[in-house]
C-alpha cells in the first residue's frame, strides 16, 4: 500500500508521526507535574457537599487526559471539590462523535450542561468552563 504514496504523502505521514512523537512526552510531563502539584480539595460539611454534588450531577466534561487545557479544568474541579463525569474522547466510546454532532466541533475541554428543563448547553473554552465551575461553588 505504501508503494502508492507519493513524496507529498510520505512527507505528510512523517510530519504527523513526528508531531505525535513530540506530543507524547510533553503530555506525559504535563500529567506528571499535575500529579506532583495536585491541588487540595476543600473539606466541606456533608450537606454542603451534597448540595454541590446535586448541581454537578448533570454536568459532564468531554476531555483528553494530557491536554493542558483539560488539565487546567480538572485542577479547578479538584480545587473546588466538584464531582463531574469525565468523558474521554480518545477512548473506545462514542464521546468524540457525540461532541462533534451535538457540540458542533472536536475541541476539548467542553462542558456539557444539562438544564433542569432538559435543554443542553455545550460550553467550550477552558477559561469559560473554569469560570462556570467556580460560579457553582460561589453560589452554593
Ligand atoms: N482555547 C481553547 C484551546 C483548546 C484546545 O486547543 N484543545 C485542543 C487539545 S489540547 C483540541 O481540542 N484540539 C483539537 C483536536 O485535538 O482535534 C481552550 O482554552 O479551551
Amino acid at each position: 500500500m505504501l508503494a502508492f504514496l507519493n513524496l507529498f504523502d510520505y512527507q505528510e505521514l512523517l510530519f504527523i508521526m513526528l508531531m505525535k512523537a513530540i506530543r507524547w512526552p510533553i503530555g506525559q510531563l504535563i500529567l506528571l507535574l499535575n500529579f506532583i502539584f495536585s491541588p487540595r480539595s476543600p473539606k466541606r460539611a456533608v450537606d454542603e457537599q451534597a448540595k454541590i454534588d446535586t448541581k454537578t450531577q448533570t454536568l459532564s466534561l468531554y476531555q483528553l487526559p494530557s491536554c493542558p487545557f483539560c488539565v487546567k479544568v480538572r485542577r479547578t474541579m479538584k480545587r473546588e471539590g466538584l464531582k463531574i463525569e469525565l468523558r474521554n474522547i480518545s477512548g473506545k466510546n462514542d464521546f468524540q462523535q457525540e461532541l462533534i454532532r451535538e457540540g458542533g466541533k472536536r475541541k476539548v475541554p467542553c462542558l456539557r450542561i444539562e438544564q433542569a428543563d432538559g435543554q443542553v448547553q455545550w460550553l467550550y473554552e477552558s477559561n469559560d468552563v473554569v469560570s462556570h465551575l467556580q460560579s457553582l461553588t460561589k453560589a452554593a
